[in-house]
């Protein structure tokens, strides 16, 4: 069920909607009452919300810090440095991106191994997202051109199968149709 938030268009749509109708419906409360009920200058005794405000504040700081922490473990930049840390053998894949396409080179992925993709852009900047066969995103990148170094990260895979690859960086007319797979073996295989 949950899924379908993140997978499909309307799940994003309805996503929005529950996000953007309650601050909606609140601001339009707000306006018309100062509008029309009471136009008077507030008579609200601001001492008695000092509280309220700290409280609210303090959630505030509590969510953000606790969401952030709970989530460093799965960004891909933090992944990268682990595996690099690791000390692990990593499967190299060196490519080139170029309006409007990926040169992509013939290198055996396995389940289980870290691979290090490092692209660099030819021309003008694209995306390297890779979408897991159930359409989720693993990861993007983003290749600027002229750059000495490519950009890189790494990343494991956990199962066998064929994986898109997409460009998330709006790169001209063709951007849509700008895509590759990669097929990603089983370890051993
Ligand atoms: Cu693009």
């Amino acid at each position: 069920m949950l899924e379908s938030f993140y997978l499909t268009g309307w799940g994003a749509f309805a996503m929005m909607l529950f996000m953007l109708i309650p601050f909606m419906a609140v601001f339009l409360w707000v306006v018309y009452r100062k509008t029309f009920v009471d136009p008077s200058p507030s008579n609200t005794d601001r001492a008695k919300y000092v509280r309220a405000e700290w409280a609210w504040i303090g959630l505030v700081v509590v969510v953000f810090v606790g969401v952030n922490m709970a989530s460093i473990d799965f960004m891909p930049t933090v992944r990268t440095a682990e595996a690099a840390a690791s000390g692990a053998e990593i499967t190299e894949v060196n490519f080139s991106a170029e309006s409007w396409s990926y040169d992509l080179p013939e290198v055996k992925i396995e389940v289980g191994k870290p691979i290090r993709f490092s692209g660099k852009s030819l021309d003008t900047m694209h995306g390297f997202a890779i979408y897991h066969p159930n359409g989720k995103v693993l990861f993007t990148m983003m290749l600027m051109p002229g750059l000495e170094n490519p950009t890189s990260l790494i990343h494991t895979f956990t199962e066998p199968g064929t994986y898109v690859v997409r460009c998330l960086e709006y790169c001209g007319s063709a951007h849509h149709e700008m895509r590759d797979e990669i097929e990603v073996v089983a370890a051993g295989g």
